[in-house]
């Protein structure tokens, strides 16, 4: 596959961490949230292996902050999510599908409540900010909507929690999963998530005060010698394998909650008011039509650039590829699948035409590990 490098521009946003990342060796880059986001350091399998066995620090910048704070904000928030927050708690982070009003996804964000009227959006690559906004002009919302400075660092791995020990104490480690507390590092404090973009376990520094964060960057390769640390990114290959969604590439705005697998995150029978709501009570009553669906096919190599149909055995469509990776724990590609009413069904067969040669595929549950 021939490949192109990106045109760095204003509109493409460095990190505080780009110029580490490049003296570091990353080899390619996508764009998130109008900002460079690292896609590889060297081979996928390697950092795959390297990710599951040790530690890797990421920059992910990229997932970008949208403060909305005032006397309106929960108001504002719950309006956007169809998960109850009525009952949320200071302290936590909160994974919320957030729609529109015919039940379409618009992002998939962790949303961290800092204060009873102060929180943060920690968004996927769509520009939450404006629907915010939208929302809170055309409500006469009191609320202040801004992007803050924010630039997290991910500590991700198995020997995260060793290495964060060493540099923050035993207070760290007894944090729970998404919660999150304020850390103290070289003349600043630090907001750290137990949380990521990963199934590796591991913490999210959330950093406000960029002297502070780079001395922290420095400090977690310093310490982080003895755990084999690595500059790394989400992976493709173990991200997929965890089934963790990627808004714009699996999900989109032309899919509702409940068709990809977040009933859990969707609250229809509390009273709270959100956006979409009424519609997500009629696609429940009337059964989905189409379902994100993982899918094993019989071939060694992939790459999704756009959607790839599944067909088949009279070569009609039954749905669509939209992320796919070489697996080498599976020995085969697998891939995050929407697949069409009634085909949505475990040990369903497919073919796919990738580089102009057919394979068989086999349709199953979510996630795969
Ligand atoms: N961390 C932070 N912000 C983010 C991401 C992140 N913004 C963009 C993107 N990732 C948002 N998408 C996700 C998707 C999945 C998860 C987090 C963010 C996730 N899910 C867990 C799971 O599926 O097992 C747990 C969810 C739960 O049960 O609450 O972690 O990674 N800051």
């Amino acid at each position: 596959m021939k490949t192109y490098s990106i045109a760095k521009s204003r509109r493409i946003r460095s990190s505080p961490y780009t110029s580490r990342i490049e003296k570091q060796g990353v080899t390619a880059y996508t764009t998130y949230n109008h900002m460079l986001l690292p896609s590889a350091f060297g081979p996928l399998e390697e950092s795959y292996y390297h990710l599951k066995e040790n530690v890797q620090i990421w920059d992910v910048a990229a997932e970008r902050q949208v403060e909305i704070s005032g006397k309106d904000s929960a108001k504002l928030v719950q309006l956007m999510t169809c998960r109850d927050l009525s009952k949320s708690k200071v302290g936590r982070c909160y994974y919320c599908p957030i729609i529109d009003d015919n039940a379409g996804l618009i992002n998939d964000p962790v949303i961290l409540k800092l204060d009873e009227n102060r929180w943060w959006i920690s968004i996927a690559d769509s520009d939450v900010i404006l629907f915010a906004k939208g929302l809170a002009i055309g409500n006469k919302f009191d609320v202040k909507i801004f992007e803050p400075n924010v630039d997290i660092l991910a500590v991700q791995g198995p020997k995260s929690f060793q290495l964060m020990e060493k540099i923050f104490g035993k207070k760290i480690t007894e944090m729970k999963f998404f919660g999150f507390d304020y850390f103290e590092f070289s003349g600043a404090k630090h907001l750290i998530a137990k949380s990521g973009w990963s199934k590796q376990g591991g913490y999210e520094i959330y950093v406000e005060n960029t002297k502070s964060g780079l001395a922290l960057y420095d400090e977690l390769f310093e310490v982080g010698k003895k755990f084999n640390v690595k500059p790394g990114c989400p992976n493709l290959i173990e991200r997929i394998e965890s089934a963790l969604l990627s808004y714009g590439n699996d999900i989109d705005n032309n899919d509702n909650p409940l068709e990809c697998g977040l009933d859990k995150y969707v609250n229809l029978e509390t009273n709270v008011n959100f956006l979409g709501k009424e519609k997500l009570k009629k696609i429940k009553e009337n059964g989905i039509k189409k379902k994100l669906m993982g899918v094993i096919i019989d071939s060694k190599e992939i790459n999704v650039s756009k959607s790839i149909d599944l067909t088949n055995e009279k070569n009609l469509k039954i749905g669509e590829l939209r992320s796919g990776v070489y697996s080498p724990h599976f020995k085969k590609v697998i891939g995050i699948a929407m697949l069409n009413k009634p085909h949505f069904e475990v040990s369903q067969t497919f073919k796919i035409s990738i580089n102009h040669s057919i394979y068989e595929g086999k349709v199953c549950d979510l996630p795969f590990i």
